[in-house]
């Protein structure tokens, strides 16, 4: 598998893909909540559509019945959502696979499914999403990259550009992020600092 991109944005769009992806982004998020099947599968084919154009590579968030009828390669699952996922189709469909980890629990419970990259998070505090579970910190990202060697990790929460570098030299492959990119005045130009800062670290 070739490595992936260390910046790893996550929308809520096709029309913030094709934003980013014009940026220069490679690997991004698809991540829809609260949206009915026909609006999640056709973001996810518009999404598609943009990234396979551009050489770059979608995550589909969660709709894992979505991601299979449109052909995706890519699908992320947190730990609520692999309870209702049936693992068995998305392998045979050749889905690729990242899960979410809060915990050492559930680092073995992710990593039982063979995972393609493995997230921990909250690195720091989010403002993204509702979460109970503590800011990890950075050292957790250093102990989670020993535990699972050359599988990637994906670092995500609270995390800005400098707390992006932080997080690479910590031991993460990718860094996640939503507010710092989409909240910012000019997000093509963030997420070009971001591609500059990652991709040089
Ligand atoms: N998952 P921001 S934190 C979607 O810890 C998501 O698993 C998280 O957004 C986890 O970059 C998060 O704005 C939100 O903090 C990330």
């Amino acid at each position: 598998m070739p490595a992936l991109d260390p910046f790893y944005p996550i929308v809520d769009s096709a029309a913030w893909v094709a934003r980013l992806v014009g940026a220069g982004a490679r690997l991004v998020q698809l991540r829809i909540k609260d949206a009915d099947e026909t609006t999640f599968a056709r973001e996810t084919r518009a999404a598609l559509a943009v990234c396979r154009k551009a050489g770059a590579t979608l995550v589909v968030n969660d709709a894992w019945r979505v991601a299979i009828d449109e052909g995706a390669d890519w699908l992320h699952l947190g730990q609520e959502d692999l309870d209702g996922a049936d693992l068995a189709a998305i392998r045979r469909a050749g889905l690729k696979l990242g899960v979410s980890t809060y915990s050492e629990a559930e680092l073995e419970r992710g990593l039982s499914v063979d995972p393609d990259y493995v997230a921990l998070g909250p690195i720091f505090p989010t403002i993204s999403k509702a979460l109970t579970v503590e800011a990890q910190g950075l050292e957790r990202l250093t102990e989670w990259k020993r535990r699972i060697g050359d599988l990637p990790l994906c670092a995500i929460g609270g995390i800005d550009l400098d707390r992006a570098k932080l997080c690479l030299a910590a031991g993460a492959d990718l860094v996640s992020v939503i507010s710092d990119i989409t909240l910012n005045a000019d997000p093509e130009a963030r997420a070009k600092q971001w591609i500059a800062a990652t991709r040089r670290a």
